[in-house]
């Protein structure tokens, strides 16, 4: 099943960031850390043109530290841009982001005075809202566990003169490569509705068996094994108590089982991509 997913309102909210833009200074953009490559939407770098791009890798606690490490070492490298890891256990500060910003903006003598404005864009789920919050210390967006939370654009002030506008999560028209939709599907930046849940589960029981399966074990009590993600499935529903007609797994709540532990991190902190050498 080919994953994809633009509705409407992403397309709405694609146009209204490019009308922001005429007055921002620079960028912040939220990407998952689990998988710094498959969050970063092409449209948004478009969008953004010339201006300073402060790459976070968020969700940095459910994600591998030393990768992370990689990544922020590899997008800081990048002209005209910064990198910071952020997560529960480690969070920047509104300061960390106005000094940055600060050396990374150019303004021209004329243009000194004018205040600063940075969006926070980036894919839906990926903790956008929460940043806003954590970085104006105020519970002024609405967050959620689930894509498409944010609906329109808010602007809050960060410090004197500073100006921080948070967006709707957004993807692209077409998602081209298939195992990159698979991974943004399983940390959860897709609607349930736009996917089958049981199909995104089955690629995700299959990765955890060839390449994690002793978290397999310490979870589930699972030894991973050739007989593949039916069979996996199965003890998952009899242990989890998911199971459907004819003692088969119920394939929607087993599969739903398996996502929510992986999303929340009880399967164990993951990096699904690896920065290039
Ligand atoms: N583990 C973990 N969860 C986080 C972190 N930041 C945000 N979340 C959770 O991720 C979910 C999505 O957060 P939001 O801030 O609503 O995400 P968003 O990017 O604004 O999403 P949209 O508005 O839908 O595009 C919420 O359940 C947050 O609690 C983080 O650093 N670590
Ligand atoms: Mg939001």
């Amino acid at each position: 099943m080919a994953i994809s997913w633009y509705p409407g309102h992403m397309h709405k909210a694609s146009k209204e960031l490019v009308k922001i833009m005429l007055k921002t200074d620079a960028v912040i953009e939220v990407l998952d850390a689990r998988i710094p490559e498959s969050s970063c939407n092409p449209l948004l770098a478009t969008i953004r043109g010339e201006r300073p791009c402060i790459r976070i890798l968020n969700k940095a606690d459910l994600a591998d530290s030393e990768t992370t490490a990689a990544w922020a070492a590899y997008f800081s490298k990048l002209d005209n841009s910064a990198c910071l890891v952020n997560g529960r256990d480690a969070q920047i500060s509104r300061a960390d982001i106005v000094n940055i910003a600060k050396k990374l903006i150019k303004k021209t003598d004329e243009t000194l005075l004018i205040q600063g404005q940075i969006v926070i864009d980036g894919i839906p789920n990926v903790g956008k809202s929460t940043l806003l919050n954590q970085l104006t210390e105020r519970k002024v967006a609405r967050t959620g566990n689930e894509p498409a939370v944010t609906k329109g654009q808010q602007r809050v002030k960060l410090l004197e003169g500073w100006y921080l506008i948070d967006t709707p999560g957004m993807l692209w028209p077409k998602l081209e490569d298939q195992e990159s939709a698979y991974r943004l599907a399983v940390t959860g930046t897709i609607r349930n509705t736009a996917i089958e849940v049981a199909d995104i589960a089955w690629f995700l029981a299959e990765l955890l068996m060839l390449e994690y399966p002793e978290r397999l074990a310490s979870r589930y009590d699972y030894v991973a094994s050739d007989r593949g993600a039916e069979h996996f499935f199965d003890e998952l529903a009899k242990l989890r108590g998911s199971i459907g007609r004819g003692g088969k797994a119920d394939l929607n709540k087993t599969a739903e089982i398996l996502l929510n532990d992986f999303r929340s991190g009880k399967l164990g902190k993951f990096s699904l991509e690896k920065p290039p050498t």
